[in-house]
């Protein structure tokens, strides 16, 4: 057989789009080009000798092409290396000038643009958002004076007193390095044999354990400053001060199952709603809150201010509200923006400043350093998304991937080649190091005064409710049952868990099959180790269950049908919920209309095949005979009501489809109404189609989950 010979011609591989004014296109920055402008007009094809010869390296275009490709990736961040940024504005409400020199904090009529970047921190790029872990929640303010980046997380503490075991924590809570595994999980060997032996790591493990771990989304969550800050004032006097983050949204979590299910189904969950919010117009906001203390009153609680394992207990110092953040723009480009970003904890402006807090101080190193390697050089500052607002004139030159270019001969000080310029700044408008004496010897050692590490753990423990304490104990007994080394569940248990509560230790061992502990000492529930300082056994701000939890903003509810489903009462639940905010979406058989009952057409917007309920807020099951017998012969449906009810979420069904909770194996509800309407555990349920009251009932349902459904494991 002979070949056929290939033509020269070869055939168009992509449609060309044709313009008649090709240089006005180049000109406009439409047309493909070269990264020196040379027009491209065929990239399909890399230049060869002969149709099917091999391929010329005088072709410029392929090589830089596969050249740039070959190096897009650049080190992922060592921690927080998941995230998802975006753009908006911080106002604050009335000066505070009272307290600091810092503009943004004390012109109201300033909108300082920021950009905000949540992560999870143990997971690789690519790990899933809703795995158990801390959470980022870093604000950078490009304010008149330079950037503040307040580098935050949603807990209040942190696993370390002391920066220089951090290398140490995080070497523990990532992936093994033998093996690289666990993805994004603390329920492994190492992270349990650090903690059984370090024990000031018991207070954030007990918020690591907690629902704090699982938010429902990046915009119902807290954000903390975790150590204590000083404000300054124009007149140099200072304040101590801790930075809170409130949603407006509320605090929301997910149930632990439904995380997990999760991370496979849509590990973009949190990415996905934040983006989808922003681009809704449904902003996020948050107050910034701060608690300040008089400066010399760092040890008058009984811990120390400095120590990051310790939190102020909002009952002792109240949270003022100062100001709003809401961010408003999704960013053009992930990587430019979100990847690019590089905050630092060093970034402070006039009228802000450090204090001697031991994680801190390394902080600041850490974050400038770390940003050499991930971004390639020392000139990142000037990349868009880090680049100050206000002009940046100061004599650093060179180094890789400048930017800038200077434009006087002068690049030092002092200076008569350029002017002088830049001249040093009027004392009154710079930055200013707090002066504050200090005094000792050079000392390896840790302050007494951060020897207590177990207090504030069990506070944080008995001011829990109590579906929330079970959340932590069911989540000890899934992390340190998965730990294979029999000795170090036991030193979790014996040298950490029963010093914060010896009930919960006990449980605890039982489950991961230790000796439970013998020691039965009372706990401790307070904020302070010392005594006679201001103190509180409980402190209820702790508890997510205390957070508003009265709307259903931004809620995303499913809606089941089939063909014959009741499409009026739809209509009217649909009506109820988007008048208080909330979004319902039709799921069905196919993407194709189904017909209601009234012989309107409906199309479902998802299928029981490419969603689930984990990915919903609460799910609702219009009546109508056909429509309920359909669907509980898809056994999709029936688990979407199974899950959303395991999951603790509002579910509400009507007439006939009552019966697809018996189908599910829900069998611990009372019978169903047999006239009007009915809420029962976050279950609204009614007799008829359209009854009244039955959108408002579901509305309150949705606004908080039901862990009353739930049953202790052990
Ligand atoms: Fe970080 N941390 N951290 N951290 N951290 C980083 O900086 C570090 C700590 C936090 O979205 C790294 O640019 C040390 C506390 C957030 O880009 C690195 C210590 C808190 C982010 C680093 C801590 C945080 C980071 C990795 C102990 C809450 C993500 C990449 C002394 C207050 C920021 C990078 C973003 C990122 C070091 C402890 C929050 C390696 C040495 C406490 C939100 O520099």
């Amino acid at each position: 057989m002979k070949l056929r010979k290939p033509s020269a011609k070869s055939r168009p591989t992509t449609l060309k789009v044709e313009s008649l004014e090709p240089h006005r296109m180049h000109a406009e920055g439409k047309v493909l080009t070269t990264d020196q402008g040379i027009p491209i007009s065929d990239t399909d094809n890399s230049l060869k000798a002969g149709v099917r010869g091999p391929t010329l390296l005088e072709d410029f275009h392929f090589r830089e092409k596969m050249m740039r490709f070959d190096h897009e990736r650049i080190p992922e961040r060592a921690v927080h290396a998941r995230g998802s940024g975006a753009h908006g504005y911080f106002q604050v409400y009335k000066s505070l000038e009272k307290y600091t020199q810092a503009r943004f904090l004390t012109d109201p009529s300033l909108r300082t643009p920021v950009f905000v970047r949540f992560s999870t921190v143990g997971g690789s790029r690519g790990s899933a958002d809703t795995v158990r872990d801390v959470r980022g929640f870093a604000t950078k303010f490009y304010t008149e004076q330079g950037n503040f980046d307040l580098v935050g997380n949603n807990m209040p503490v942190f696993f370390i007193q002391d920066g220089i075991k951090f290398p140490d924590f995080v070497h523990a809570v990532k992936p093994e390095p033998h093996n690289e595994i666990p993805q994004a999980s603390s329920a492994h060997d190492s992270l349990w044999d650090f903690v059984s032996l370090v024990p000031e790591t018991s207070h954030m493990v007990m918020w690591l354990m907690s629902d704090r771990a699982i938010p429902r989304s990046y915009r119902m969550m807290e954000g903390f400053g975790v150590h204590t800050f000083r404000l300054v004032n124009a007149e140099g006097k200072a304040h101590l001060v801790k930075f809170h983050w409130k949603p407006l949204l509320g605090n929301h979590a997910l149930a632990w199952d439904e995380a997990q299910k999760l991370s496979g189904k849509d590990p973009d969950f949190h990415r996905r709603d934040l983006w989808d919010a922003i681009e809704a117009g449904d902003f996020p906001e948050y107050e910034l809150g701060l608690q300040i203390v008089p400066e010399g009153d760092e040890l008058k609680y009984g811990f120390d201010l400095l120590d990051a394992t310790k939190l102020l207990p909002e009952e002792l110092v109240p949270v003022q509200r100062v100001g709003k953040l809401t961010l408003n723009r999704n960013p053009d480009n992930f990587f430019a923006e979100t990847e690019q970003v590089a905050f630092c904890v060093a970034n402070v402006v006039p009228g802000i400043d450090f204090t001697n807090d031991p994680l801190m101080q390394a902080r600041l190193f850490s974050y400038l350093d770390t940003q050499l390697t991930r971004l390639g050089g020392p000139n990142f500052a000037e990349l868009p998304i880090n680049k100050p607002v206000c002009p940046v004139t100061n004599h650093q030159q060179d180094g890789f991937g400048r930017h800038t270019i200077p434009t006087s001969r002068a690049n030092y000080h002092p200076n008569t080649l350029g002017g002088g310029c830049p001249v040093l700044s009027n004392p009154a408008m710079a930055f200013h190091h707090r002066q504050e004496r200090v005094e000792g010897h050079k000392i390896r050692a840790r302050s007494n005064s951060f020897s207590d590490h177990f207090s504030q753990a069990t506070l944080f423990f008995k001011s829990l409710s109590k579906p929330e304490q079970e959340h932590v104990i069911a989540a000890l007994e899934f992390e340190i049952g998965k730990v294979e080394r029999v000795e170090i569940r036991e030193r979790v248990v014996n040298q950490i868990l029963v010093n914060i509560d010896a009930a919960m230790a006990v449980r605890v061992a039982r489950a991961v099959g230790v000796e439970p502990p013998k020691a039965t000492k009372p706990p401790k529930a307070k904020a302070a180790g010392k005594k006679g300082a201001p103190s509180v056994d409980a402190s209820p701000a702790l508890s997510m269950e205390n957070s508003p939890h009265d709307s259903i903003k931004t809620r995303k509810i499913a809606a089941l049908v089939s063909d014959g489903f009741a499409g009026k009462e739809l209509d009217g639940v649909r009506k109820a919920l988007a008048e208080r905010g909330a979004t319902l979406e039709v799921v069905g058989p196919t993407l194709s209309p189904v017909t209601s009952l009234e012989g309107r057409e409906e199309r479902p917007l998802r299928t029981f095949a490419n969603t689930s309920s984990v990915t919903y807020d609460a799910v609702y099951v219009p009546g109508g005979e056909q429509s309920v017998a359909a669907l509980k012969r898809v056994p999709q449906a029936v688990d979407f009501v199974r899950e959303a009810y395991i999951h603790c979420k509002a579910l509400a069904l009507s007439a006939d489809a009552v019966l697809l909770l018996s189908a599910a194996g829900v069998d611990d509800l009372e019978p169903a109404p047999t006239k009007g309407v009915e809420a029962m555990r976050g279950v609204v349920r009614s007799a008829k189609t359209e009854s009244k009251g039955f959108g408002q009932l579901f509305a309150e349902a949705i606004a908080k989950r039901h862990w009353e459904r739930e049953r202790p494991l052990a």
